[in-house]
């Protein structure tokens, strides 16, 4: 097996053998990258085994898993990542070296340091042929709307940019306000990040979206509507979560009409983003009022499926409902196969990278709450695990911020804002 070196800090090969990543740690290697799905083939070591071995080694490990067909930027962005988080040598695999290769060149692409047009030549001169990676820059320039996750791992969150390559207009969907339980400080590096994002590409933002009021973390939509002005949207069903939780708090003054959003979508109503339609199509069962945005061929489905290797999201919260959750799911599947799922949590299952895109056909193909599943069952599974499952840890802090469409609490007379919690009000303690 032999290592191929790419530029002075990656170095790519085929399948390496655990024995040997004592010796890579001796040569200088400081990180392994693994992007080799589980059973590929009997004789691969697998995700654990190479972590295992990488850390008694003395090597950090990230587990990529990618197959040709199936990289999306978050696995692209994961792999830049491991490459700048690195302080030094690199050795990134799969089964010859071509799809870690592959992740390389095009972030180099993506991030502006490569043309497309140079990355056929520049994978023949290493020995590689990564024709995949220009049919892959091809398809995305064939899509639309252009779409960009900004993964939040405090709350393994994924809020979304949706753009109109041909007019700059874009929305915002899910954005998170940072929130530290502990010290109670909040901040806006998320949203910030967001607002980088879009004044790099001269964006203009036409619509800030919730898909749901969240339960494990504030909505920044406030802050960002404040920055760029544009007008907040969610689901009307908000209403009901509204009148629901406004018992919860004990909280009269709470107005439940939604007045708390410039725009309250019906189901099925429409919207644009520049040249590009989207549609509101009402997704409860997670909560009350969840909806999946379809935008283009694509749609953001939040907290209903997951990736398809981590099921669906849980219907346990006080309006949950595994049934409606069922329907939901099914509505979405009926999508075409080909339609790009924009899910709104990843939960990283083996310490493999965050990923946030689907499409329905992979869905169908292979989300374990979906494939040979009836709708009794999946009520049985999803009630059995939502069973053992404890609430959100901020589920308290966030609603009585998100009902009111991502506003923090007003300040007392000192100056403070201060949250109110009912106590013994939530099933699903921990004892
Ligand atoms: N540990 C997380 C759990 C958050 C959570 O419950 N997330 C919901 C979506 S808002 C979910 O569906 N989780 C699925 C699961 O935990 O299996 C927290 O405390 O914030
Ligand atoms: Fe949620």
């Amino acid at each position: 097996m032999s290592l191929t070196q790419i530029t002075d800090r990656l170095w790519v090969s085929s399948q390496p053998d655990v024995e040997d990543f004592k010796s890579y740690r001796d040569q200088g290697f400081l990180s392994l990258v693994n992007v080799r799905p589980e059973g590929e083939e009997q004789s691969q070591p697998g995700n654990d085994v190479e972590r295992r071995a990488s850390e008694s080694a003395g090597l950090d490990y990230t587990f990529i898993p990618v197959s040709m067909t199936s990289i999306t930027e978050a696995d692209i962005q994961a792999f830049g990542r491991a490459m700048t988080e690195a302080s030094g040598k690199v050795l990134a695999h799969c089964k010859s070296g071509t799809r870690a290769l592959i992740l390389y060149v095009l972030g180099e692409v993506i991030d502006g340091r490569m043309k497309d047009t140079e990355v056929l030549d520049y994978g023949r001169k290493r020995g590689f042929d990564v024709s995949m990676a220009e049919t892959w820059l091809r398809n995305r320039a064939a899509k639309r709307p252009e779409v960009k996750g900004f993964f939040d791992p405090r709350t393994w969150s994924v809020q979304y940019v949706v753009s109109d390559p041909d007019t700059g207009k874009c929305a915002i969907i899910d954005p998170v306000l940072d929130f530290d339980e502990k010290s109670g400080a909040t901040a806006t590096k998320n949203a910030d990040a967001i607002l980088d994002y879009i004044a790099a590409r001269n964006l203009k933002v036409e619509w800030i979206l919730d898909t749901h009021p969240h339960a494990d973390h504030f909505s920044a939509a406030q802050y960002l509507k404040a920055k760029t002005g544009a007008p907040t949207a969610i689901g009307d069903r908000v209403v009901d979560v509204q009148k629901l939780w406004k018992g919860i708090y004990n909280w009269p003054s709470l107005p439940t009409d939604g007045s708390q959003w410039d725009k309250l979508l019906a189901d099925g109503e429409e919207f644009t983003i520049g040249s590009i339609t989207g549609r509101a199509m009402f997704s409860p069962g997670h909560t009350l009022a969840s909806v999946t945005y379809v935008i283009g061929e694509a749609a953001f489905i939040h907290d209903t499926l997951f990736q398809p290797d981590s099921g669906t999201t849980r219907a346990d919260f006080p309006g949950g409902d595994a049934k409606a959750l069922w329907n939901s799911m099914w509505a979405i599947l009926r999508l075409p196969d080909e339609t790009r799922l924009f899910t709104g949590h990843d939960y990283q299952p083996h310490g493999r990278e965050p990923k946030w895109e689907s499409t329905v056909g992979e869905q169908k193909r292979s989300n374990e709450h979906v494939v040979g599943i009836d709708e009794a069952e999946f009520i049985r599974l999803r009630t059995a695990r939502d069973s053992m499952l404890p609430m959100p840890k901020l589920i308290l802090h966030a609603l009585q911020v998100n009902i009111r469409g991502g506003r923090l609490p007003e300040p007392e007379g000192n100056g403070r804002r201060y949250l109110k919690f009912p106590l013994d009000a939530l099933e699903g303690s921990a004892w």
